[in-house]
């Protein structure tokens, strides 16, 4: 079995739509969506649509919230189905489902899979050149410090083997946002699991708002460097 992981908050005018996608590409797919109990009815949404579809589980978290613990509780909840392969991906579109079977089969020769949006070029569409940069400077920090072979190491779109899952949930994980898809990656590469980069063309999201949370994390990751160039201070 194929567990894709979709951690949402206030997801309803993309959820079903997604999850119906992914239901049609191969019956090997499930979906596991991890509510965090949205105020827009997400969760409702999901039960109403598939109720009666056996690949379809939603876990509706009361008084939790977070995107990293979100896809934790994912990984947990597929490795205890007996799920072989976990793929993971948000639910605004900005992954393109269509491109699950790319990662999917990545994972017959790799034990990760990252949809790459830097792989041999840069292929982010509708995003401002400020936030690019914040994600290239992200990645160029990551991979520098924890010397990551890989181009994009913030990736939410992504592949596992059933092992690599184990291996991420034993070694525990600690950080939030786009700290959580590194560590995940770094963990995973200390323990000798390598990963295939598989190139993507990432769309920014095509309804709903945006939860800037993971944008926090970012200036935290951007923080030394404006340090280092201006170690005075300047304004903001
Ligand atoms: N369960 C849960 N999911 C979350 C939470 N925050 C974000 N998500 C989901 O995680 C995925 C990625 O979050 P996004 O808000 O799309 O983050 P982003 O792509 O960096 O930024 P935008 O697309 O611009 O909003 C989406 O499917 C969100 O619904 C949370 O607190 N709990
Ligand atoms: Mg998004």
């Amino acid at each position: 079995m194929k567990i894709v992981v979709i951690a949402t908050y206030n997801e309803r005018e993309n959820i079903v739509a997604l999850v119906e996608r992914i239901l049609s590409l191969t019956p090997l797919f499930h979906v596991l969506v991890v509510d965090d109990d949205s105020p827009d009815g997400t969760g409702k949404f999901v039960d109403d649509a598939f109720s009666g579809e056996e690949r379809v589980r939603l876990i509706s978290r009361k008084g939790e919230r977070g995107y990293a613990s979100a896809v934790e509780r994912g990984f947990r909840e597929a490795v205890r189905r007996g799920a072989d392969r976990v793929l993971t991906m948000d639910a605004d579109f900005s992954h393109n489902p269509d491109d699950l079977p790319l990662l999917d089969s990545a994972l017959d020769e790799f034990p990760l899979a990252i949809g790459s949006r830097y792989h041999n070029g840069i292929r982010v569409l509708n995003w401002s050149p400020g936030r690019l940069l914040l994600s290239l400077a992200a990645n160029a920090y990551a991979k520098t410090i924890l010397r990551l072979p890989y181009a994009d190491c913030t990736s939410g779109f992504r592949g596992y083997r059933r092992e690599a899952v184990e291996k991420v949930i034993a070694s525990g994980v600690r950080s939030n946002g786009y700290a959580f898809l590194v560590e995940v990656l770094a963990r995973a590469e200390k323990a000798g699991f390598r990963s295939k980069e598989v190139p993507i063309i990432y769309t920014e999201r095509r309804a709903g708002h945006s939860k800037m949370s993971r944008m926090t994390i970012l200036e935290a990751i951007i923080l030394p460097w404006r340090i280092l160039l201006r170690p005075s201070g300047g304004k903001r």
